[in-house]
């Protein structure tokens, strides 16, 4: 086998040295800043060290628009090249240590290799992902009018066929969670007759539902438009949750940051979602306009504390079967993926921490006796406290980089891919 790149332990030590002495410093300020409110420093920088999310591996090729995709040099060419670069952003940044996997995308000819290929390098399986958006090549019918809701039963057993295989392969990979995202919806009013489509997506799901292994669960993904531009079978968390009511235990509700209108006020879906049982989990990205797929926190970071705010409440709270999965769903179209993922990472864990600090007991307090401003006060002190030195100390503790993108640039990863992997041919990456 030809020899691959690897950021190496040593590397990354050698170039922590650099800040260690500084973030020693911004540590110990901020801890006894924060003792003066009895806050543990140590508390905290154990559960950012705890905290973890997963790749998609669509996530790491060079992401596009229905305009153009403007490849990267040194692309992944094939599923194992995806996962050593899942394995370069976990070591740098220690909390993606899971990998979710698209179907037929990356459908490995060999999932048990596979799944050693990744322990080998410290990494497991997420949530699988099914693909009835698109007609692949071999494929007997189109999808071109729906999958699980098609009229045409044929076309649904097919589409229901292909969410079991995915299970199948996701067992033999040790995933336990299906994630099921459906294209179906309507271009013009009129096109569907939207319960007939509902009916028939339920009774598709029943079917995937009871193929389900034990211990696993199904993911349903709402999301309001697009690719269908008038209307969507799976619009919103309300039909999402509906849905996963009528299927069972099993079924979950999953919160895609992108796929909701413009100022929706999605931590209430959380919150809600939370209340009820029925949260699956989050694909994380942002957005200003519609699904953009935009990195994490990088639009409005102040939506992703308050939802997390949501999250660390029910934690503290021990809500029962409170058990989110966290993955990132980003279309990096201009951003170097790896860099656009590590960013991210460090994000999600910026605002779990941040939502950490929030005074519960004051913010109860401040609730019950009516008094919003001291309670929007609260949050906004968490908000803007600087954590940044837990995320670094956190990192370290860990054995990652304390400035994970300055490591990835001094390391050269990138232009030894570009050397090691001409490109061959489109990868496929995440547009919708
Ligand atoms: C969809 C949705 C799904 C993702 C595809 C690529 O909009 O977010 O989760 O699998 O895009
Ligand atoms: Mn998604
Ligand atoms: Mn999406």
């Amino acid at each position: 086998m030809a020899m691959h790149f690897e950021i190496e332990d040593v590397f990354v030590a050698e170039q922590n040295l650099k800040a260690k002495a500084e973030v020693a410093e911004d540590y110990d300020h901020l801890a006894n800043k924060l003792q003066r409110s009895n806050v543990d420093i140590e508390n905290l920088t154990i559960k950012a060290q705890a905290l973890t999310v997963a790749i998609p591996s669509w996530g790491v090729g060079t992401g596009g628009t229905r305009f153009a995709r403007f490849p990267m040099a040194g692309e992944p060419r094939d599923v194992y090249e995806k996962l050593q670069d899942c394995a370069t952003v976990f070591k740098l940044v220690r909390s993606t240590p899971a990998v979710s996997l698209h179907i037929p995308w990356d459908k490995p000819e060999d999932s048990a290799a596979l799944r050693r290929f990744a322990r080998e390098r410290g990494l497991h399986f997420d949530a699988m992902n099914s693909n009835t958006f698109q007609d692949q090549p071999d494929q007997e019918l189109s999808y071109k009018f729906g999958s699980l809701t098609h009229p045409d039963a044929a076309v649904r057993r097919q589409a229901v066929e292909h969410n079991i295989e995915c299970i199948e392969i996701g067992k033999v990979l040790g995933s336990k969670a299906l994630t099921v995202w459906i294209a179906d919806g309507g271009n013009f009013p009129g096109q569907l007759h939207p319960r007939r489509a509902l009916e028939r997506y339920l009774e598709s799901v029943h079917v995937i539902y009871k193929a389900l292994p034990d211990g696993w669960r199904v993911f349903l993904e709402h999301k309001l438009y697009e690719p269908a531009f008038y209307s969507t079978v799976i619009n919103d968390w309300g039909t999402s949750y509906y849905c996963a009511r009528e299927l069972g235990p099993k079924a979950l509700c999953l919160v895609d940051l992108g796929h909701h209108a413009p100022n929706v006020n999605i931590e209430m879906i959380v919150a809600r979602l939370i209340q009820f049982g029925k949260l699956a989990g989050f694909h994380f990205n942002d957005s200003k306009y519609g699904d953009d797929d935009l990195d994490a926190g990088s639009i409005k970071p102040f939506q992703l504390f308050l939802v997390f705010n949501e999250l660390v409440d029910a934690e503290l709270c021990s809500v029962p079967f409170f058990d989110p999965a966290y993955m990132l769903d980003q279309s990096h179209n201009v951003t170097d993926p790896l860099e656009s993922l590590m960013m991210s990472a460090v994000e999600l864990t910026r605002a779990y921490v941040q939502a950490h600090l929030v005074d519960r007991q004051a913010l109860t307090e401040a609730q019950e006796k009516c008094d919003p401003l001291r309670a929007l006060a609260i949050l906004k002190q968490a908000f803007t406290t600087d954590v940044s030195p837990i995320l670094a100390m956190a990192r370290e503790r860990s054995g990652g980089a304390i400035d994970p993108l300055a490591v990835y640039r001094a390391s050269g990863y990138r232009q030894k891919k570009a050397q090691e992997r001409p490109s061959v041919h489109q990868v496929s990456a995440g547009i919708v």
